[in-house]
């Protein structure tokens, strides 16, 4: 059934304008004013608000099997739940584990993900090194559409790789055409720091925080864009939450390095006073990696958003319930590290960026959805309102209020990191591929509508490298010109 969108202003990443757009086939067919409804049309009246392109999340972990245990969101839900909050695509990763087979564990993934209700993709961890990784990485990149590939530098013992993993990935991606993305945190510090709490005694959430210092991610970005660096590779730093690493990608980023980072939107408004909360539930429910800082860190990140040196936004999506946290009760390394946010992300990042004045609407859209189609090589079938892009849209009221909780959220998880926190500004319709799957707060999501989507490898910039090779390349001992000295 055709959708109509009627009346309301349409909002890019480079522009506002009032128009119509017409939905048909899963594409927008038409944008416009005063478009006609074909017949068996359904109207949405947009009068007042902003239709913007669907929220893309470039960082989630629906039903990921971790420390023991698996996430409570899975594909249908999660995606349900983004919908609902007005984000129409995730990108979520494939996690082997050490000596898995990459392409193993992407078949998996793919199996899990059939269920979504909404458009999903997928970044593929590299966490082991062999020649059949590295011809793995070509297999997904060249038939399956993986156009990124993940490192943890955290998580030592379980999915930490080292530098000579990060050379040698790399290397392999810029070869390919493909992203590196990168989990920042120095995990042999982390591994120490944990140790030296747990012998002074401290054992509750505070713990992980005081493991994971601010250094300990400046250090490990600064080491992921060096080694980037040194390959002339790109490089993609997810959930950036300090200022250490923001000035690190600043720093890259002004000397011509292509270097890209991420902020979660729970990074931008919450502070670490949460792990000393004394309900042990509630300073255990937020704990994630990296985890959540002194206030100064989010004026950085702002500042990184506002300023471009930070392209993304996203959640980290990774749902563990109170009885999953337990397992943590006596040590908090045990603690499943995650937290939800995929329905909230957009109304958060709008009432504290746009409300504020600190973004204007169209940086929202860049930073909510435009970039990481670029960044990500789907622009502009995703992240764009235009004629032949997919009919992922948001009509979003900027005047519609809630208050976030876990009574009321989709999510499917019994905690919600932003509870009781008032917004204005939501998501009142929602078309995923042409569907209008949200509807003044009706849920009509459908189970396995959602649909894997290829992001194609860029061309690999050996241009770049073969320049860079030839002014490195060891010169002859340069004789000074002959001077005629004859007096
Ligand atoms: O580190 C991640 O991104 C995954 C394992 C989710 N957990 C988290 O605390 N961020
Ligand atoms: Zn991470
Ligand atoms: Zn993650």
């Amino acid at each position: 059934m055709p959708v109509l969108i009627k009346g309301g202003t349409v909002v890019t990443a480079e522009h506002s304008m009032r128009a119509d757009v017409l939905c048909r086939d899963g594409l927008i067919v038409a944008v416009g004013e005063n478009l006609e409804a074909p017949a068996g049309t359904e109207v949405v009246d947009a009068g007042g608000q902003y239709v913007m392109p669907g929220g893309i999340d470039p960082h989630t972990h629906m039903e990921l099997p971790f420390m023991g245990t698996i996430a409570s969101e899975d594909f249908f839900t999660g995606t349900s739940a983004g919908i609902a909050g007005g984000t129409t695509t995730i990108i979520d990763f494939v996690i082997p584990g050490p000596q898995q087979s990459l392409l193993d564990a992407y078949r998996t993934w793919r199996g899990w993900a059939e269920k979504a209700a909404a458009d999903y993709s997928f970044h593929v961890a590299v966490t082991w090194w062999s020649d059949q990784v590295s011809d793995e990485m070509g297999v997904l990149a060249r038939e399956h559409g993986v156009n990124s590939f993940k490192h943890f530098m955290a998580y030592k013992g379980a999915i930490m790789v080292d530098d000579g993993v990060l050379l040698n990935s790399f290397t392999r991606a810029l070869e390919l055409g493909a992203l590196c993305t990168v989990h920042a945190e120095n995990g042999e510090a982390v591994f120490h720091l944990q140790q030296k709490m747990l012998d002074l005694g401290i054992t509750g959430p505070e713990g992980h925080a005081l493991s994971r210092p601010p250094e300990v991610e400046g250090e490990a970005a600064q080491r992921a864009i060096s080694i980037a660096s040194v390959l002339g590779a790109p490089v993609y730093v997810v959930h950036v939450s300090t200022e250490q690493a923001t000035r690190a990608i600043a720093r890259a980023r002004a000397a011509g390095h292509r270097v890209y980072g991420e902020v979660l939107a729970q990074h931008l408004v919450i502070d670490e006073s949460v792990y000393r909360n004394e309900d042990w539930a509630t300073a255990a429910a937020y704990v994630m990696s990296p985890p959540f800082r002194p206030k100064h860190h989010q004026d950085a990140l702002w500042a990184g958003l506002v300023s471009g040196q930070l392209q993304t936004t996203a959640t980290d999506h990774c749902c563990f319930c109170a009885p999953q946290k337990a397992a943590g009760r006596d040590n908090f390394t045990k603690i499943p590290n995650g937290t939800a946010g995929i329905e909230d992300r957009m109304s958060v990042l709008w009432h504290h960026g746009v409300n504020s004045g600190r973004l204007t609407p169209n940086e929202f859209v860049r930073i909510t959805s435009t970039n990481c189609a670029q960044i990500f090589n789907i622009y502009p079938r995703k992240g764009a309102v235009a004629v032949g892009s997919d009919a992922d849209l948001v009509v979003w009221d900027p005047e519609g209020t809630r208050t976030i909780s876990a009574r009321t959220h989709h999510q499917n998880v019994d905690f919600n990191i932003y509870e009781g926190m008032e917004v204005k500004g939501k998501a009142s319709h929602t078309v995923s591929r042409g569907n209008l799957v949200w509807k003044d707060g009706d849920l009509r999501t459908v189970k396995g509508a959602g649909r894997y989507v290829d992001r194609p490898c860029f061309a690999p910039p050996m241009r770049a490298i073969e320049r860079r090779n030839e002014e490195r390349k060891p010169t002859g001992v340069r004789r000074a010109p002959a001077v005629d000295v004859t007096p």
